[in-house]
């Protein structure tokens, strides 16, 4: 059985997202959508237990989507969870060089486990968390940037 890992901040997941988790979800029999915990961060706008269950929302039609948590190294994480993959969305040129800086530490820890890269949907390119994020909070418009469930708790916390 083959396992990939989607890791990730996902405060909140976005429609960019999505599209990397349902492209990466048929390339392999099960994926894990995991949620890095980083206690030395603060400041996050969702707690993880609100992202995770805002991922779960979303991804739940997708039947081989697992949504999960995890703190530490992530090889540490693929290789308890005997992954493959990681899977990791590249935007622009601009993610590469932090992307495979990250892609070749992993690689040189853990031989086994492959960081595969899907390149963002043309419509997405522009697409983060981030500016979800700061759109929200000055009540700018996320209806086409995010599920409609994670534009319902955006509203909701920026209420
Ligand atoms: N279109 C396509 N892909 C996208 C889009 C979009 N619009 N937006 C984001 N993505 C991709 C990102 O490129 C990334 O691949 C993924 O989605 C998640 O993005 P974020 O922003 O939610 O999460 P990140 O990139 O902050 O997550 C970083 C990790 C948590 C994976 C990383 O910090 C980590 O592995 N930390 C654990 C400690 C560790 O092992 N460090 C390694 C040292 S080298």
């Amino acid at each position: 059985m083959k396992i990939g890992i989607y890791p990730g901040s996902f405060d909140p997941v976005t429609n960019g997202h999505m599209d990397i988790i349902i492209r990466a979800s048929k390339l392999v029999d099960h994926l894990l959508v995991s949620v890095l915990i980083n206690p030395q961060k603060k400041g996050g706008l969702f707690t993880i237990e609100e992202r995770m269950e805002m991922l779960k929302k979303t991804t739940e039609h997708l039947p081989n989507v697992e949504i999960d948590s995890f703190s530490g190294l992530l090889v540490d994480y693929a290789r308890e969870k005997k992954a493959h993959m990681i899977v990791r969305g590249l935007r622009a040129i601009t993610d590469l060089e932090h992307e495979m800086q990250m892609a070749q530490i992993n690689k040189n820890i853990v031989e086994e486990v492959e960081t595969v890269f899907l390149v963002t949907n043309a419509q997405y390119s522009f697409l983060s968390s981030s500016a979800v994020r700061e759109l929200a909070m000055f009540k700018g418009q996320v209806e086409d940037l995010v599920p409609t469930y994670v534009g319902q708790k955006l509203k909701e916390k920026f209420m």
